[in-house]
């Protein structure tokens, strides 16, 4: 890996880059949400990868082509109209720059509350036409792809031999969840290419600190894993599945039984990228602690006591790649 050194790209000196990787992983779970046993085969998938890839989901994918095209044609206005919609403070328009502590990146972004009510105004103004139908598709989409994310947490609980099966999703259902929406671009880089033939690192490593992820993107690759040996591995695209990731709450939900995925982005040289995640979160007040009802007799818990509002707040005190739940673990 190296910093790109100016004056070649000076906008983004500071934005590391990698060799491209050709080979694509063919061993990420499929799993048809239909099957009977899908239950087995997702705690087996968040067991193994902390990740899976969803198929036969019955969302209307049509709304999410809509929401893309619409916020392809705000990632087209220009800079200065885009930048009236920032900075991300929680919510808004966010470019290069990721979180408060100098990670940055190659790729623009609208980070959303999921409750698009009180999408700020500051954001929807760049929607000068038509901010209404910017809203509505927001809504209806999280409002599908939340339900799906319902779903698979209940098959969780369900394969985990858990009695109460809405012992997990019951949290994001919760009208205090904590949980947001997050639309990537990740522009193509083509001269870079031309000067070294590297790709940029769209989004640089880290697990997400929520339960669970849920994403969506176009055809363009760029998504890569971590597997448990330490690899990284490249995910085919298929803009008609659901990548699910397992979050830092989950891990310690299930007392480590399930692995928070660590996941980055790499940017495409010819194709531009965009992503749709809806972050799964518990509402602040909620303490996250292994389910009592999975840990075996005498097996104690792997981690300190903590609320999510706690584990958040220590999380954006961090740098992107830092393994967070460092700080929670009992010696
Ligand atoms: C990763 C998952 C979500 O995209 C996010 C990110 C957040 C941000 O972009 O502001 C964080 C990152 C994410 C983890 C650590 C902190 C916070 C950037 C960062 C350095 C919105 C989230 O909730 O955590």
């Amino acid at each position: 890996m190296v910093v790109l050194s100016p004056p070649a790209l000076d906008h983004c000196s500071l934005i590391k880059t990698c060799k491209p990787t050709t080979s694509v992983f063919t061993e990420i779970p499929v799993i048809d949400i239909s099957d009977p046993e899908a239950k087995n085969l997702i705690v087996k998938a968040c067991e193994e990868f902390g990740f899976f890839k969803l198929i036969n989901h019955g969302v209307r994918m049509d709304l999410a082509a809509l929401l893309e095209s619409e916020a392809l044609r705000f990632f087209n206005l220009p800079q200065s109209e885009k930048d009236r919609a920032g900075p991300p403070d929680p919510f808004g328009y966010g470019n290069k720059r990721i979180g408060p502590n100098g990670d940055v990146g190659w790729v623009e972004y609208l980070l959303l509350n999921t409750n698009p009510e009180v999408t700020s105004q500051k954001t929807l103004s760049v929607f000068q036409e038509n901010p209404e139908i910017f809203r509505s598709t927001v809504r209806d989409y999280i409002s599908a792809v939340k339900n799906i994310t319902f779903e698979i947490l209940e098959l969780i609980a369900d394969g985990l031999k858990i009695e109460q099966t809405n012992v997990l999703s019951k949290l994001l259902r919760d009208e205090k969840s904590d949980s947001c929406f997050r639309i990537n671009h990740y522009p193509p880089c083509p001269e870079l290419q031309a000067l070294s033939g590297r790709n940029l690192i769209g989004f640089g490593e880290h697990t997400d600190p929520q339960i669970m992820s849920v994403l969506r993107s176009n055809d363009t690759s760029g998504l890569q894993i971590c597997l448990r040996d330490g690899t990284w591995v490249s995910v085919a695209p298929d803009q008609n599945s659901f990548f699910i990731n397992v979050g830092d709450a989950l891990q310690v939900m299930t007392n480590g039984r399930f692995k928070s995925v660590r996941h980055r982005v790499l940017a495409d040289n010819m194709k531009s990228r965009v992503s749709m995640i809806y972050f799964g979160g518990p509402p602040l007040s909620e303490k996250i602690a292994p389910l009592e009802c999975l840990l075996a007799k005498e097996e104690e818990s792997l981690y300190k006591e903590f609320t999510w509002s706690e584990y958040k707040k220590s999380a954006y005190k961090s740098r992107l790649a830092d393994y967070r739940l460092g700080l929670f673990e009992r010696t």
